[in-house]
């Protein structure tokens, strides 16, 4: 796949207010924010979508979710949250890199747009 902003971010060679990482991932605040809380969790490897996900991939999209609700949860988001991944044109992704959504700090309604 061609390489997005989000590699760069990876590569600090443009800033973004990281709050994790590790071999496998990173989070960072999104730039604009829907919540009081949003980060995104990212793959350090540049898979486009979910739907790109392969069986090799297992281990590692379980660590995302795993990451995703322990951050909830360091974060101070006791009161729920939500964890989300737009897919494609009609989900809204605007990214080609897999990113993982984790909203919360105010009630968030549903069903979303
Ligand atoms: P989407 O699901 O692909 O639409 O989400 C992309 C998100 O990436 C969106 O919420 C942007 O605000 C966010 N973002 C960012 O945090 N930093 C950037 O440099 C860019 C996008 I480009």
């Amino acid at each position: 796949m061609s390489e997005t902003i989000f590699s760069k971010i990876i590569r600090r060679e443009i800033p973004a207010d990281i709050v994790y990482e590790d071999d496998l991932c990173l989070a960072f605040r999104d730039v604009s924010p829907q919540a009081p809380t949003h980060v995104l969790i990212i793959p350090k490897e540049p898979i486009a979508s979910l739907s790109d996900l392969e069986e090799k991939h297992q281990a590692l999209a379980g660590h995302l979710l795993l990451t995703a609700a322990r951050l909830a949860s360091e974060l101070g988001l006791e009161g729920g949250y939500r964890l989300v991944t737009n897919c494609g044109g009609d989900g809204g992704q605007s990214v080609d890199h897999l990113h993982f959504h984790l909203l919360g700090g105010r009630a968030l309604s549903w069903p979303p747009g």
